[in-house]
């Protein structure tokens, strides 16, 4: 896949610039096991990098001048200079993301060059998989390669286009899909302390394969929730006057659990109950117990349904669907941030095409769409693919 994607950029690098790009960089996409929620909230995710990537092709230049051609968008082009102040433009949003990083860039005075590039990329948009942070985080890496820029490192990386994203684009996301699209790990999770961001590899255990079933339900409602579950969070955290959630415990719950109304409470279990489960769920997997992965999956699925309330219909139909073959031997849940979006499963390999069959069968999907299905690798994360 990365392959079509190089030679993609490439050519396109070509044609528009009449020489050859001189750097390619990739940062892929992501699939969170478990841990949903939790990010902005200080706490804990299990997510991996997926084998689904944005790849850009480039070239130093000598002057202060970026250019960007999307290849994906007709080879759409955005230019701008680093010594004048970099806007935020109404449209086209996929130049946001790369102005944005290149701002925050700037911003912190590291030692930027202009430069020439041309991007691609593979991650489905809009499913949950994180094509934005992918972007972000591609550009980022692009520019780390530049003289000066040593000390900046993978977590930096994310941590600046989290900043892009959060101040520049507007979307309120935590830290989560930047720092594993920067710091994934090839066969390999990654237990990401969202508080310290120490990061923990954890290996996916062998014979079993992740699969992902976008539910193609359109995500909606969740800028709009995603901003009412967060503020939610915190005004809980702001009662108990922690810092955050991840501060809270089941016995601060079980105790002082009273003096919150009915759905706070719930969103705060959801949170403090996640957080448990995902380090519960690192061991499980490092252990390659798939079984008990299985039971905290399906947990953290009643959790997002029933407390968070950030699941969808179709989306507990396609959970059902594919817990009735894999059983007690491996896990399903919603994965990302909700309301539509996609599903991961943790199985035995010799349980994937059973599966799919299942879910091409039985789930309807929006207007009889069905699913579309992904059988991924935990990949690498963000790096220089030549050059
Ligand atoms: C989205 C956000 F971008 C992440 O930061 C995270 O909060 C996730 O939803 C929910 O776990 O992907």
């Amino acid at each position: 896949m990365t392959e079509s994607l190089i030679s993609k950029t490439r050519a396109v690098f070509e044609s528009t610039f009449g020489a050859a790009p001189t750097l390619v960089v990739q940062a892929p996409g992501r699939v969170n096991l478990i841990g949903e929620h939790t990010d902005y909230n200080d706490g804990f995710v299990l997510p991996a990098a997926i084998d689904y990537q944005t790849v850009i092709s480039a070239r130093r230049r000598d002057d202060q001048v970026v250019r960007i051609v999307a290849a994906d968008y007709g080879n759409a082009e955005d230019q701008f200079a680093l010594d004048a102040p970099i806007e935020r433009l109404k449209e086209p949003m996929w130049a946001n993301y790369v102005r944005g990083v290149i701002r925050v860039l700037v911003e912190r005075g590291l030692p930027m060059r202009g430069m020439d590039m041309v991007v691609s990329g593979n991650v489905p948009q809009g499913a949950g998989l994180s094509s934005s942070a992918s972007l972000s985080v591609a550009v980022g890496r692009l520019f780390a390669t530049l003289p000066g820029f040593e000390g900046v490192s993978p977590v930096d990386i994310a941590l600046i286009a989290q900043r892009a994203e959060n101040d520049f684009v507007g979307t309120k996301c935590g830290n989560m899909d930047q720092i594993i699209s920067a710091t994934g790990l090839e066969g390999h999770a990654v237990m990401i302390d969202c508080r310290s961001l120490e990061t923990r590899p954890v290996p996916i255990p062998a014979g079993a394969a992740i699969m992902i079933f976008n539910s193609n339900v359109k995500r909606g409602l969740v800028d709009s929730e995603y901003n009412t579950r967060r503020a939610q969070c915190e005004q809980v955290a702001r009662h108990f006057g922690v810092a955050a959630l991840r501060d809270v415990d089941m016995q601060m719950l079980d105790a002082r659990g009273g003096e919150l109304d009915a759905m706070a409470l719930r969103r705060a279990r959801h949170v403090v109950t996640e957080n448990a489960r995902v380090l519960a769920a690192a061991d499980a997997l490092a252990q390659g117990d798939l079984a008990r992965m299985g039971e905290l999956m399906a947990a953290s699925h009643v959790s997002m349904r029933d407390d968070f309330e950030i699941t969808v219909p179709l989306i507990d139909q396609l959970v059902d669907i594919v817990k009735q073959v894999i059983g007690t031997q491996g896990g399903v849940r919603m994965t990302g941030g909700g309301f539509g979006g996609c599903v991961v499963a943790l199985v035995p390999e010799a349980l994937v095409e059973p599966v799919r069959a299942a879910v091409l069968k039985e789930y309807p999907g929006p207007d009889g769409q069905g699913a579309t299905i992904y059988v991924c690798r935990a990949s690498a994360g963000a790096g220089v693919v030549n050059g």
